[in-house]
């Protein structure tokens, strides 16, 4: 029999009761958690205030039960590692599902089914899915509560961890329920790592299901996703939400929803200037989005690093917020060279997940240090040395840690900035510039739609293939990934003053396999150049691909980077761009009459111009 009342038993008592809201939406959400209850059939539910002390017992229950291991406090306070099952560590594009109702709607790069087909495929796994556990009614807002461009949600989920990632991801409260219960539209999103336990059994540390589902239904406004306890599985306000269905809502009510982070630069004169930047899973947004520049003078604030959603302004302007509250942010590589930031953001107050364990109780990942310490335990929990032929974190290992604490946030974090330029990357090894800038627009638009990426260890498949990730947004566009293209080239009509677009590539890599440039820090001197652009201040020269640094022109003093090395970096090969040409006429095709004129004459455009070079 199922019971609303605090266990007395657990750091939890006390907390959960079901809060009192009177209004239009009240009836409809408790109708609907008692709709989710009866389906799922859990012990007990527990409405989630998200209170700092609410979150500190549910960290404690999940010590207590082994779920999470508390580090040692006096080297990182209040901060917890997390080992996954070894078979739930990343996002699952395979098991990822766009139910539209018309299948054309979700067009050929999302995984699709009839809505009505998947529900009847997902409810027997659903039915009695949380019996033995807790089901947790998590309301959160995307973007500050009430803020002009926020959304709200609900997750309902069997997961104390997912509960404690949402906490930190995302703005958790009772204002939220406020605002739902006065009638404010929310999302509906149910999460169960499909893992009943029938009375006497005992738990898991990661409780999940071999058979997963990721279910966004765009038209109704929903995520069902089972059996994974993984972040972007699992965390639905993230990338099932504010990218899935949130780009979906940006179609039909003319705004951007971009797996992009958002940053602002400040020139050594003190102007500001806001930059956002798509780069596909594992592709540098974090390290970006928290830069320290090696270059004097400059100066980056952090205001997100994952998602951001885009709105034109009554300004004519572009205005964009980060949505999220917190950093889900790669570990491996993360390091006092490459990301000082990070490793200061880190301090505390962190939840690591499959991270390797130091025998004094702290963290240690690959590129944490130079060197790794003489004896660690693995992320499976296995002894590990530095002789093993494995990592010791999953490359995919993660830390999340509230915005608020990166020594680099912005004041100003959780309010709509004007957006002065938009960077698109990727990780290529070949062909791809270090920086190029787009002639206008459409172009911009053009150098988005054609985006290629090296595969990273942020989603299941080879890593290093390359494989096409438009906008970074291959697994994130709620539909038709034409229509979206068609979406951004339409956005180019609502602001006078538009971004100017870039296209970087911070992972050339000469003929021996090295990286040609530094990257971290050093991309500071692409970024001195991209704002000098925008002030009208720098030189460009007009390529076949776009207009390109003229290189005295970038700054690069002190920097030890050999002549041919930067002329690499620069390189246009008339072949590989014709080849390269090819296979954007080829994944064009694949989504047939639907990709946009513009963009087929931008790909025309293209080739005359490497042609008459
Ligand atoms: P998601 O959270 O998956 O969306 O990833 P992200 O785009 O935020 O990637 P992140 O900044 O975490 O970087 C992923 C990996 O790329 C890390 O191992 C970084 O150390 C590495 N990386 C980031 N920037 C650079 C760079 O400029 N050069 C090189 N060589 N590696 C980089
Ligand atoms: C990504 O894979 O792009 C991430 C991590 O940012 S996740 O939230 O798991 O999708
Ligand atoms: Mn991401």
């Amino acid at each position: 029999p199922r019971t609303t009342a605090p266990l007395a038993t657990d750091a939890l008592a006390g907390f959960g009761a079901q809060p009192a809201y009177d209004g239009p939406g009240a009836a409809e959400l408790l109708a609907w958690v008692e709709e989710i209850a009866e389906l799922t059939e859990p012990d007990r539910i527990h409405w989630v205030s998200g209170t700092p002390d609410e979150h500190d017992a549910l960290i404690a229950r999940m010590v207590a039960d082994g779920t999470l291991i508390a580090l040692d406090p006096q080297k990182r306070p209040n901060s917890y590692l997390a080992r996954s099952h070894p078979g739930d560590v990343a996002r699952l594009e395979s098991r990822t599902f766009i139910c539209s109702e018309d299948e054309e709607d979700a067009g050929p790069t999302n995984n699709w089914a009839a809505p009505d087909e998947m529900r009847r495929t997902i409810q027997p796994l659903f039915r009695g899915s949380m019996r033995g556990r807790t089901m947790f009614v998590v309301p959160f807002s995307m973007g500050k509560v009430g803020g002009p461009i926020s959304q709200l949600g609900v997750q309902v989920t069997d997961s104390p961890y997912a509960v404690a990632s949402i906490g930190l991801m995302t703005r958790v409260g009772e204002d939220v329920t406020r605002l739902i219960a006065e009638g404010t539209p929310w999302v509906r999103t149910v999460h169960s790592v499909g893992a009943p336990l029938a009375p006497g059994d005992a738990d898991v540390a990661w409780p999940c299901n071999d058979e997963k589902y990721i279910v966004h239904f765009p038209d109704s406004l929903e995520v069902w996703s089972y059996g994974s306890g993984y972040g972007g599985n699992a965390i639905l306000a993230k990338k099932c939400y504010a990218l899935r269905i949130a780009s979906v809502l940006g179609r039909d009510q003319g705004w951007l929803a971009e797996h992009m982070l958002l940053i602002r630069v400040i020139d050594p004169e003190g102007r500001a200037y806001q930059v956002a930047a798509a780069f596909p899973s594992a592709c540098g947004k974090t390290n970006l989005a928290m830069l320290r520049p090696t270059i004097p003078g400059w100066r980056v604030e952090t205001l997100g690093d994952d998602i951001t959603w885009i709105r034109p302004g009554d300004d004519g302007r572009f205005h964009a917020i980060n949505p999220e509250a917190g950093f889900f942010g790669v570990a491996p590589g993360t390091g006092e060279s490459t990301n000082v930031t990070a490793v200061e953001t880190l301090w505390g107050n962190v939840l690591f997940t499959n991270v390797a364990l130091t025998d004094d109780g702290d963290v240690w990942w690959e590129g944490l240090t130079d060197e790794a310490p003489e004896h660690l335990v693995d992320w499976q929990g296995q002894d590990w040395t530095p002789d093993a032929d494995r990592p010791a974190a999953h490359p995919n290992s993660r830390f999340t840690v509230s915005a608020a604490q990166a020594p680099s946030i912005a004041d100003d974090w959780e309010e709509a900035v004007p957006l002065d330029a938009i960077l698109f990357g990727g990780r290529r090894a070949t062909n791809v510039p270090l920086v190029v800038e787009a002639f206008d627009w459409e172009h911009g638009v053009f150098l988005g739609s054609t985006i290629s990426s090296e595969r990273t260890a942020a989603a299941e498949g080879v890593v290093g293939e390359l494989r096409r990730d438009p906008f970074a947004m291959m697994p994130f566009c709620g539909y038709n990934m034409a229509d979206y293209f068609g979406h951004w080239l339409e956005m180019g009509g609502k602001a006078e003053r538009l971004p100017r677009v870039f296209q970087v590539n911070w992972f050339r890599k000469g003929a021996d396999g090295r990286f040609l440039w530094p990257g971290f820090g050093e991309n500071s001197r692409v970024i001195d150049w991209i704002i000098r652009r925008l002030q009208g201040e720098a030189e460009a020269v007009d390529s076949p691909i776009g207009r390109l640094p003229v290189v005295d022109d970038l700054n690069l003093s002190g920097l030890d980077v050999p002549e041919e090395d930067l002329a690499e970096l620069f390189d246009i090969d008339p072949d590989s761009w014709l080849a390269e040409a090819q296979l954007t006429e080829e994944f064009y095709d694949t989504f047939g009459e639907r990709v946009p004129g513009a963009l087929r004459a931008q790909l025309d455009a293209l080739r005359d111009r490497v042609k008459t070079a």
